[in-house]
């Protein structure tokens, strides 16, 4: 029998919507949905390697308990019984001794974190995370102290812009299918695409203007660019009349960081950054200035970001075409949303062991911080944390310093991972829990946010091939055998997508048709006269008095990045488009077409030191060392090195990756105690190497 099936891709964490064509019980196919205008059929490789990720033998086939050392890799296969069984017994000495909140937890976020919410709620404890700290804090805290909204509060119209402006957004190969397509589409359709970053990528060759700046110092480009704009009045001045304050405080401040004084730091000549600002004036408002992430890795990205939130606005391109937009959401269709699965577990009085929103009042609760989190279990304080779950997370390579994380994890009573792969976190803990892949498992459902609001259902295509369950069966009986079966009443994912869809007004039925379901057939744009933001005067305000009063300075004086010592050069790195992360190293059909990363490394800085294109050198920083081979090309800074995330695995079960290529954030050494005291963002971006031939 042939069927299609329509659900999310789970290869990475865009979760695209695709259709699965199914041959008796097998997938044989994997395409975009096509329902959904913006996909069509596209997907990307690691979305069509999915089904060799299915088949692939190089992973947990069911669940396992530690048997040596925490990492030597010593596995015993259990029933899941027995896994449950473990954990249980585990977990109640903890919660009779510390309480539930001695127990954190950590995921992806998205879409579908509502569960693990849920659950770690459910046992008494605030202590939910996702990655953010290592991804885009920075750039969310800095959004939210100008229009008191996040980073997820606005997204872009490419396909209309005039002028996309990417600082180290990465566009075609850190990429999210849709958005690489509406961004071709703006290109097709005349907008002009400034890029900006130390290092060529793909999207520098689709940029009609790139500028290779020296890295760390967007922050300086940034005030360099707005003197420009505020200066000549290149900006909208009936938006900013409007909508924001503190323009006259702003214009000041800006006073000495003239274009000619940012060419010092950055690089970029004067005359470059005045013509661009001058398009930028003709160009408004179909003007994105994405915020990106990599310039959310720095010492100073909330303020590199804030410059890059503030310029969206002083061009007057929110809520409108070719700009930025709010995604909507059911509410403002006059619809009720899904109902929350949180919300069904008593509410949690505690303070959160990472300090959000005491120790540091300026950060949100929801997504909480990582690094202090760890820094709660290294110490005890505020109080004790004794068992981490891990789902759909890495911290090992996610997070710098995995020598230190090492050291710290290892205080746990209990590590428990729910993964799909031999992480080299999972491959730590203590008990490993194989969740099935996306292709053979429901969950809840989700919100579709957008111009046109909406729901989406990820479903099971196929059954699972190994002794593996889904996340919802998980977290349900381990909530249930822990006498917490009270806040999850379902016995089936029907259930629990009913109880979900409650108010909508929408059935589980009408997801069969496209696998989503849309509440509105016009795409909806707010009236550009009444916008509201979330700050406390309801404008967009360049100087934040709530801010200030937590300590966090709206405008603060510039200070240069570090250079690096003499022989040394800073560590950069991001991703390519045939990977995730680190997940993918050892997919079948991935390590095919990519097996290993490189050094890139300029070619004079390269000479100086002898090393030739293929050679092999040693990267080092303090007694961490590792070899790769270099790269030797002008499309690098002098001052930095550059190489893909992800490689270099030391997990052993990973045969086709082990030993291949280089990993970066063990070179991020006593980086896990430095972030962006305003943002919080770790300092990913912050670590020196030298180099030399091996
Ligand atoms: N040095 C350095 N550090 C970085 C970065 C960097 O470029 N360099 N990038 C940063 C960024 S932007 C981010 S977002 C984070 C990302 O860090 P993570 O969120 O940790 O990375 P992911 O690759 O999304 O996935 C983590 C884990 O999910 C598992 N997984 C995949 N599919 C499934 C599934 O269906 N179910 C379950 N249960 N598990 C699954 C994978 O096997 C993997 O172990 O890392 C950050 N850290
Ligand atoms: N294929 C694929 N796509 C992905 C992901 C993936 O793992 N694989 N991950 C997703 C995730 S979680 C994220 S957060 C995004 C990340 O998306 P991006 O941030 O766009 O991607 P990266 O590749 O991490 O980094 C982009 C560029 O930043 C540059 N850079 C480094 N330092 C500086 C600097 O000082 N200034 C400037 N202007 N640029 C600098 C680097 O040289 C690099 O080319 O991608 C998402 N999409
Ligand atoms: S971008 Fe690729 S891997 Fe990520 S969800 Fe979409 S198709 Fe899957
Ligand atoms: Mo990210």
């Amino acid at each position: 029998m042939k069927e299609t099936r329509y659900s999310i891709c789970g290869m990475c964490a865009v979760r695209c919507p695709v259709a699965v064509q199914v041959e008796d019980g097998q997938p044989m196919w994997i395409e975009g949905n096509s329902h959904d205008g913006g996909m069509g059929a596209s997907l990307c490789a690691k979305g069509g390697a999915s089904l060799a990720q299915r088949r692939d033998q190089q992973r947990p086939a069911a669940p396992l308990l530690r048997r040596g050392e925490r990492g030597a890799g010593e596995w015993r296969e259990v029933s899941w019984n027995e896994a449950f069984d473990y954990i249980v017994n585990r977990l109640r000495p903890i919660i009779a001794e510390h309480g539930g909140r001695a127990i954190m937890l950590s995921d992806r976020g998205g879409p579908f974190a509502d569960l693990r919410q849920a659950f770690i709620k459910s046992l008494g404890s605030p202590n939910y995370h996702n990655h953010d700290c290592a991804c885009g804090r920075n750039a969310h805290h800095a959004s939210k102290s100008v229009y008191g909204l996040g980073r997820k509060d606005f997204a872009y119209d490419y396909e209309n812009a005039r002028h996309i402006v990417l600082f180290g957004r990465n566009i075609t190969e850190s990429l999210k299918v849709k958005e690489v397509k509406s961004f071709l589409a703006g290109i097709k359709n005349g907008a002009r695409v400034t890029y900006i970053d130390p290092r060529v990528s793909v999207t520098a060759g689709k940029a009609s203007r790139y500028w290779q700046t020296r890295p760390g110092t967007d922050y300086a480009l940034l005030l360099g660019i707005a003197h420009c704009v505020v200066h000549n009045g290149y900006y909208d001045q009936e938006f900013v009349a409007r909508y924001v304050s503190g323009l006259a405080e702003f214009k000041n401040f800006l006073v000495p960081y003239t274009p000619e004084w940012a060419a010092g730091e950055c690089g970029i000549p004067a005359a470059e950054i005045e013509a661009f600002c001058r398009e930028l004036n003709e160009d408004r408002p179909r003007v994105i200035i994405h915020p990106g992430w990599m310039i959310a890795r720095y010492r100073d990205s909330f303020y590199a970001s804030r410059m890059i939130h503030i310029l969206n606005a002083l061009m007057g391109s929110i809520e409108q075409p070719g700009g930025l937009f709010y995604p909507k959401g059911p509410k403002d269709v006059g619809r009720s949303g899904l109902k929350s699965l949180a919300a069904l577990a008593p509410a949690v009085s505690e303070e959160r062991a990472d300090g959000c929103g005491t120790r540091y009042p300026q950060w949100d609760k929801g997504a909480g911080m990582l690094q202090t989190a760890f820094e709660a279990v290294d110490t005890g304080e505020p109080y004790p944390v004794k068992a981490y779950f891990i789902h759909r997370h890495n911290p090992f390579i996610a997070l710098p310093d995995t020598r230190e994380q090492r050291r710290i994890l290892n205080k746990l009573e209990l590590i428990v991972a729910v993964d799909v792969n031999f992480s080299e976190t999972a491959w730590f803990a203590d008990v490993i829990l194989p969740e099935s892949t996306f292709l053979e498992r429901d969950s809840i459902l989700r919100t579709e946010k957008g111009l046109k609001p909406g729901f989406g259902r990820r479903q099971q295509c196929v059954k699972p091939l190994n002794n593996t369950k889904a996340g919802w069966e998980i977290y349900l009986e381990l909530a249930k055998r822990l006498g917490k079966g009270e806040c999850f009443p379902f016995k089936s994912i029907e259930d629990i997508w009913q109880y979900q869809l409650q108010d909508t007004g929408v059935t589980v039925a009408d997801f069969d048709a496209k696998g989503f379901v849309k509440l509105s057939d016009k795409a909806i744009w707010h009236d550009r006269d009444t916008l509201k933001f979330a700050t406390d005067s309801g404008k967009i305000e360049l100087v934040n008095a709530k801010w200030e009063a937590m300590g966090v300075a709206s405008l603060p004086p510039y200070v240069a990045p570090e250079t690096p010592p003499a022989g040394a050069f800073r560590l950069l790195f991001g991703r390519s488009g045939y990977q995730t992360h680190g997940q993918h190293q050892n997919n079948p059909i991935l390590c095919d077409l990519l097996d290993a990363n490189r050094l890139w490394i300029n070619t004079v800085a390269a000479a100086k030191l002898g090393i030739k294109d293929g050679d092999v050198v040693t990267v080092a920083n303090g007694d961490i060392q590792g070899r790769i081979v270099a790269c030797v090309t002008d499309r690098i800074h002098h001052e930095a090195v550059f190489m893909l995330h992800g490689f270099g695995t030391d997990v052993p079960a990973k045969k086709r990756s082990l030993g291949r290529g280089l990993a970066d954030q063990i070179f991020m050494q006593g980086k896990l105690q430095e972030w962006d005291k305003a943002g919080g963002g770790l300092n990913l971006a912050e670590s020196f190497v030298t180099v030399t031939r091996a």
